[in-house]
């Protein structure tokens, strides 16, 4: 009998959303390439709009104190159909380095290690990921349970070094109360590994899942990339507690460093999971004691962390594991995972899929309103054609001729108008380039630089701080200037779209405002996750500091060089979307000119083609009406999509007590 897979059926029926979402984008692309209407502008930006749908990945990171089950409920939660306990889960220090796992269809299953000496070197964990070579790589069979465990097992790897070596690495300080790992001959016991990569194909991962497991205290304290980064990025945060020991001292230090900081709006999507509940199961109380007994500690554990209860799952790992692979539903409902696993999904899936769904659709809608844009061109074209040629009708030869010089002049009138179009892109390039200075990876890397230099010089907690404000200082400046250069852009911009639909009786077009707020957001996340760990890492590490904060820094620059590498590309393709449309109307209106010109010459020359020629422009009318229709039949669509209320099957009934 199969358990109830609550988690999984409703990430299954997220993954469908998203898939049928993109096919929704699919048909709309097909339907511009069969009107013709796609042009490389468009193809880029349905791609940019599919890989987004196809890359989005939602994060769970799994934090508590070694030994408290993390790695045995992500086995409970994800992994329980694999029939076996994939990733080690034992008594003491267990998962030695940070572990994720994913499923990347462009590599073999495997599991990749980033050896522990490359702490020595100034790249972050994100930077090593581009380099293959350092990484060691072990194939998983997946036709085997039991040399997959094996394979796994290297997350516990240890080995023992001098203790000035792991000072090198970050990992080892007299003042830590490290004392017990040393032994006699003054040696210390330190992972094998960095970071672990998990590449398996699981259905969840492959949905776009990607799970954290994270070591005890020590090792996430001396990972930057882990507490600035991973973490606050996570969708979800599990802090997990053991029900036998209560909130202990370090646990709390654990929560207070890693899960709390001062921003509330990372609070959202943590969970709190009082573990091993099944040590309370004791059989000379009756099931209601037990009960009263559990609701107990979780208001207890609720109280300390101040959190709501209603925040505070009990579960027993171990045996909803148990329950899962031989398929025993009373076990599982004893365990209370599925309540659990509820709280995880509503954590997870409902804001990821409206932020996704309404980036699309606002994607989309942006797309089809520059299409509309040049069909309402057209139409407008015709439309004037049309009333034109049904003037002429019964006019002598004359009238004709009048009209044609007419239209000839105002050829000759926007041909030399194309001059003050020249001029402007000119301007419009100027002004581009400066944005791409103000923000470019060139002014970010002086300023990391220059960072780097003043953290030399001085060392004093004073002195590093300073260099770390100025170093956020310039980095806000640069947003602050990249914001006042995109509003000279969009104001230049708007007023020649109304000018040039004010000359040429057409709608005009608002080009979309450029906004730094995201960065900005993100810098100040980043900023603010950086000042709460300072100074935990200042006074944690006593010799090893200055290596540390060097690492730290790095980090920081790293996720710096992100926040503008994204911010560059989206730049540009809004200077596109600025732009673009305008190319767009100028290249349609001569056209159109043309056309024009040439219609009234076909019928100077030969009258009776008149009602031949008003017929083809009802005709092409007709036409362009149908193409609208299609377009917001199209668009409708992806709507539909996009606001579907059915995405997740109803939550089965929590069967937690
Ligand atoms: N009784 C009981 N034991 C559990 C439960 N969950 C985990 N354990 C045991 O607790 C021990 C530690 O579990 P792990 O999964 O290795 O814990 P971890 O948090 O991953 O620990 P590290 O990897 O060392 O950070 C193992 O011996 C598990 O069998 C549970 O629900 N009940
Ligand atoms: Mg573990």
């Amino acid at each position: 009998m199969t358990p109830p897979r609550n988690l999984a059926a409703r990430f299954e029926a997220y993954g469908d959303w998203r898939r049928r979402l993109g096919d929704g984008i699919a048909s709309l692309h097909d339907w511009l390439r069969r009107q013709e209407l796609a042009d490389a502008q468009i193809d880029l930006k349905i791609a940019q709009i599919t890989e987004r749908l196809h890359q989005d990945r939602l994060v769970v990171a799994f934090v508590a104190e070694f030994s408290r089950g993390k790695s045995e409920l992500i086995n409970a939660i994800f992994f329980a159909d694999f029939g076996a306990r994939l990733l080690p889960s034992s008594a003491g220090r267990t998962t030695m380095c940070p572990t994720e796992l994913l499923h990347d269809p462009s590599r073999e299953p495997s599991i990749r290690l980033l050896p522990i000496e490359t702490r020595a070197r100034d790249a972050t964990v994100a930077e090593f990921k581009n380099y293959a070579d350092e990484w060691e790589t072990f194939a998983l069979d997946l036709a085997s349970a039991q040399r997959m465990t094996e394979a796994l097992a290297h997350v516990s790897d240890v080995k023992r070094v001098p203790a000035a070596t792991a000072r090198k690495y970050g990992l080892f300080a007299e003042s830590d109360g490290d004392k017990a790992a040393t032994e006699a001959d003054g040696s210390v016991e330190i992972p094998c590994w960095r970071h672990a990569v998990i590449n398996f194909p699981h259905p969840l991962l492959q949905q776009g899942l990607v799970v954290l497991d994270t070591p005890g205290l020590n090792a996430i304290g001396t990972e930057p990339e882990l507490t600035l980064n991973q973490l606050p990025n996570a969708h979800a945060v599990l802090f997990l507690l053991a029900a036998d020991a209560g909130v202990t001292k370090t646990d709390l230090e654990v929560w207070n460093r890693y899960l709390i900081g001062d921003d509330t709006a990372s609070k959202a999507g943590r969970i709190v999971v009082l573990n091993k509940i099944d040590g309370m199961w004791d059989d000379l109380k009756s099931e209601t004691q037990i009960r009263a007994d559990i609701e107990r500690q979780i208001s207890a554990t609720a109280l300390v962390l101040n959190v709501p209860p209603s925040q505070v799952f009990g579960v027993s790992a171990q045996k909803a594991l148990v329950a899962k692979v031989n398929g025993d539903d009373a076990l599982l409902a004893r365990s209370r995972l599925p309540a659990l696993e509820t709280a995880l999904t509503d954590e997870l899936i409902p804001a990821k899929r409206d932020i996704i769904g309404a980036a699309t659709q606002g994607d989309a809608h942006a797309l089809a309103a520059g299409v509309r844009a040049i069909l309402a061109a057209r139409l407008a074209g015709i439309i004037e054609q049309l009333n034109e040629l049904t003037a002429l009708r019964g006019k002598n030869l004359d009238v004709v001729e009048h009209m044609m010089d007419r239209i000839r002049e105002e050829k000759e009138l926007f041909e030399r108008g194309l001059a003050r179009y020249t001029a402007l892109r000119t301007v419009f390039t100027q002004q581009t380039n400066e944005i791409f200075d103000t923000i470019g990876l060139t002014a970010l890397r002086a300023n990391a630089a220059r960072t780097r230099e003043r953290m030399k010089e001085s060392q004093f907690t004073k002195g590093v701080r300073e260099a770390m404000g100025e170093f956020f200082a310039q980095i806000r400046g640069d947003f602050e200037r990249a914001s006042q250069q995109s509003i000279e852009v969009h104001d230049m911009m708007k007023a020649m779209y109304v000018r040039f639909a004010n000359d040429h009786g057409l709608e005009p077009f608002m080009p979309p405002p450029f906004s730094v707020l995201k960065y900005q957001k993100e810098v100040e996340r980043l900023e603010r996750a950086y000042n709460t760990h300072f100074n935990t890492l200042w006074n944690m590490v006593s010799k090893a500091k200055f290596a540390l904060m060097k690492r730290f820094f790095e980090t920081v620059a790293s996720r710096a060089k992100h926040v503008y590498d994204i911010a560059n590309r989206d730049v540009e393709s809004w200077l596109k979307a600025v732009m673009a449309p305008l190319e767009t109307q100028v290249r349609e209106h001569h056209l159109q000119l043309r056309r024009r010109l040439e219609s009234i010459r076909r019928i100077h020359h030969a009258s009776d083609e008149l009602e031949e020629r008003i017929a083809e422009l009802e005709q092409a009318k007709e036409a362009l009406d149908t193409q609208l229709g299609g377009l917001s039949a199209q668009l409708m669509a992806i709507d539909e999509i996009a606001q579907a209320r059915d995405v997740l099957p109803p939550a089965a009934n929590s069967l937690a007590a």
